[in-house]
């Protein structure tokens, strides 16, 4: 949680200094999702993004100076440059390149699942998507799907209460997203997205389910986002009040008080994380800063599939 934290605030001032081309969505918030659901997954598990994937990719083992060196568009980058921060992933960990199609990876994890079914292996896919993301008829035709076939897939939507400047209340008739689960045939869990004991909980069952061939699981992971929708966003549609609020709420703080509370840190245990949470950023952006720029000439190779790679 704190290296997301700690990479995206890095990010956030990368990009402000002009060093980080394009745009950035991030994460800040959210974290405790990203965590709680990937420490239940292995390597060959699959995992889909969307447009604000830098902590489902560290959270899934994504090397973070592969993800620092893409934003940097170097060669050296987990999508050799040619990504950038909304495609960021590595399949040799399970994590397919982010889809910054809202709602346009739903189908893509139902299809991993079901290749996984077909070839008669344990593994699941998750798929993270946002509550904006709900309201996309993919969504609703894959889990649909996911359900009809039992697939080892699970759905968690990070309600963070806004699509970019919309407010859930006016794209929802409804309080929770999770209440479709019944109309597809399968569970649907709420949970309260900041507190990662609870998110780790919830997502533990629902992906041994999946294992178990049980099913698919639709998650509402309950959260909100700290910043902004992308780069420049004023954040005039919220109140400063309503972030102050949910500030409060912020999963970080919240587990290091935990921690203490069992007993199972002391104020050097985090002060040494977080140390070495900083040189490990640290490295990430020399590597990235020192790495090439990719070949022009290169431009078309490794975009479409190839025997030569
Ligand atoms: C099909 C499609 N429509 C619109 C967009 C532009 N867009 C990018 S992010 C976003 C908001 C998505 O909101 P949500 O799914 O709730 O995810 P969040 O940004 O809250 O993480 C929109 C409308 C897009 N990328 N794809």
């Amino acid at each position: 949680m704190l290296t997301i934290r700690r990479f995206e605030e890095r990010c956030n001032y990368l990009f402000m200094q002009g060093r980080i081309p394009s745009t950035l969505h991030l994460y800040i918030g959210q974290e405790a999702v990203a965590a709680g659901v990937c420490a239940h997954l292995r390597p060959d598990d699959y995992l889909f993004s969307t447009h604000r994937p830098h902590g489902h990719a560290i959270a899934k083992g994504v090397a973070p100076r592969a993800i620092m060196a893409e934003l940097y568009g170097k060669v050296t980058g987990c999508c050799k440059g040619k990504g950038g921060s909304m495609h960021v992933g590595d399949v040799r960990v399970g994590m397919f390149p982010a889809v910054a199609i809202v709602g346009a990876n739903a189908p893509l994890a139902a299809g991993a699942a079901l290749a996984a079914k077909w070839l008669d292996k344990d593994r699941v896919s998750v798929c993270f998507f946002g509550e904006g993301a709900a309201n996309e008829g993919a969504v609703h035709e894959a889990m649909n799907m996911a359900a009809i076939w039992d697939l080892p897939v699970v759905y968690v939507c990070e309600n963070n209460l806004y699509a970019a400047s919309t407010p859930f209340s006016k794209a929802f008739k409804i309080q929770n997203v999770a209440d479709r689960a019944a109309a597809y045939g399968m569970p649907g869990v709420i949970v309260d997205g900041n507190d990662v004991e609870a998110v780790y909980r919830v997502a533990g069952e629902a992906i041994a389910r999946a294992r178990r061939r049980e099913g698919p699981t639709l998650i509402e992971a309950k959260t909100y986002r700290l910043c902004g929708h992308s780069r420049s966003d004023p954040r005039t549609y919220r109140s400063r009040e309503e972030e102050e609020e949910w500030a409060k709420r912020d999963p970080i703080p919240r587990l290091a008080g935990r921690l203490k509370e069992l007993g199972l840190a002391s104020d050097e245990t985090l002060e040494r994380i977080e140390q070495e949470v900083q040189a490990l950023i640290d490295n990430a952006v020399r590597f990235a800063e020192e790495s090439p720029l990719p070949d022009p000439e290169d431009t078309l190779k490794h975009v479409f599939w190839s025997e030569e790679g």
